[in-house]
């Protein structure tokens, strides 16, 4: 007999906190965007308790929102992490810094953009509102995500594979000249 009579629950893992699945939208419009994406996806990469699944193709987008700016390069990172989603928060908001963020206008450009759209649970905290409040409505969220995450589900919105169908997506298209990939380190 392969399963014993017990059920093993969480309250069986001790100090161990649960695996969550964690959705990262990326995006950068100033500098050297591919180069950044890229270095970004790394600093999550070497994030211990992140590992990364999956990074999704690049695709240049439409700037959605703000003020006049060029277009943005934006990605998904679909990873899985131990982590609570504040710390995570955190760790985004210091990759962001390193690469010389600032934060003056709302929707503006800005040389990296590390959202995180869901962590597997809601949130509703000042710093942090998970699922993020807008994740289902932008196109260079769900169209790259779905490329990776094809049975994806934005908590309380749907299949990711319908929620693309109810976006505009003609402002992403995909730039296979550019690739970024989740160093392997194993
Ligand atoms: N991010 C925003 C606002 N608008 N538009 C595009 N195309 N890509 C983004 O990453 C983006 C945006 C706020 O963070
Ligand atoms: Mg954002
Ligand atoms: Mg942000």
């Amino acid at each position: 007999m392969i399963n014993g009579p017990f059920d093993i629950d969480v309250d069986t893992l001790g100090n161990l906190r649960p695996i969550s699945k964690v959705v990262f939208s990326l995006g950068s419009n100033e500098g050297d965007s591919p180069a950044i994406l890229a270095e970004a996806v790394e600093f999550l990469s070497e994030t211990p308790d992140v590992i990364i699944v999956d990074v999704s193709p690049v695709y240049q987008t439409t700037p959605v929102g703000g003020p006049d700016q060029k277009d943005f390069l934006n990605l998904v990172v679909v990873a899985e992490s131990t982590l609570e989603p504040l710390t995570l928060l955190d760790r985004a908001l210091a990759i962001e810094d390193n690469f010389g963020r600032t934060r003056g206008v709302v929707n503006g450009p800005r040389t990296l953009d590390i959202d995180i759209i869901m962590v597997g649970k809601r949130i509703g905290e000042d710093a942090l509102e998970l699922p993020h409040p807008r994740a289902h409505e932008r196109a260079f969220v769900l169209v790259p995500w779905l490329d990776i995450d094809p049975t994806g589900i934005l908590e309380g919105r749907g299949a990711v594979a319908e929620l693309v169908k109810s976006v505009d997506t003609s402002g992403v298209a995909r730039r296979d000249d550019i690739v970024i990939t989740a160093a392997t380190r194993f």
